[in-house]
């Protein structure tokens, strides 16, 4: 039987399977929701600082809405059960979250699998990344709404959802339409759940969306975002 000291990951081990991949994959042993919720907090709480989510909460259960019944204005108001498209988490803030925890309380059935697919390996030309980080976009968040480019100074991190970004010109509408086109031709990672599996995921570079899932499949993520 394993130290319980080497069944939560070592962070170096974390740190460096996250620089290499950008995403990590831990299988926890923990089978409930609050230990799973513990475990989470332990990895998220070594990487940064826990961030509340749309609905305002600092832990979020993750469950797959219908149209009609989700946050007004998450993606699954606007995609309820089908599948959710890619996106970067809290793109409508100035900048992202940089990780996102991701444990499973319950795979559901049928489950629905999370998809993550690197930016970075999208093939963007030079000349492409200059327009990704010079068009401007709309960011819509209420009356806090902002504009905003694609890719950040630097490359640091890239904003994309398409629940929250608009053109306002020809050169945004050309960059939304671009890391739409790319996305749909990129193969991504694929992830099947497991009772108390956690995925770290690093929110700057890594994208994630979710295959179309079933009303009442009592699929359940536990959820806590990180800023670093
Ligand atoms: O349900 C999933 O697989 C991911 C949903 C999602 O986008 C999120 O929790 O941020
Ligand atoms: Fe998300």
């Amino acid at each position: 039987m394993l130290e319980r000291e080497t069944v939560v990951s070592d962070q170096q081990q974390v740190l460096g399977l996250l620089a290499k991949r950008g995403w990590f994959h831990h299988s926890g042993e923990a089978m409930h929701h609050d230990s799973i919720l513990h475990e989470m907090g332990q990895l998220g709480d070594r990487l940064g600082r826990r961030v509340r989510g749309r609905a305002g909460a600092l832990e979020e259960v993750v469950v797959p809405r219908h149209l009609n019944e989700a946050h007004p204005r998450s993606l699954s108001a606007r995609y309820g059960l089908s599948a959710l498209p890619f996106h970067v988490e809290l793109s409508h803030r100035t900048t992202p979250c940089r990780y996102i925890l991701l444990g499973c309380i319950d795979p559901g059935s049928p489950s629905a699998t999370t998809m993550l697919l690197d930016w970075r390996t999208l093939g963007f030309s030079l000349e492409e990344l200059n327009l990704l980080k010079e068009a401007p976009v709309l960011v819509r968040a209420g009356r806090r709404s902002f504009y905003s480019t694609i890719l950040a100074k630097g490359g640091t991190f890239l904003r994309y959802d398409p629940g929250c970004l608009e053109a306002i010109d020809g050169r945004g509408q050309i960059a939304l339409r671009l890391v739409e086109d790319r996305i749909a031709d990129a193969p991504s990672d694929v992830h099947h759940w497991h009772q108390g599996d956690i995925l770290i995921i690093d929110n700057w570079r890594v994208l994630h969306g979710r295959s179309p899932s079933d009303q009442g499949s009592g699929r359940r993520l536990a959820r806590i975002l990180i800023d670093a």
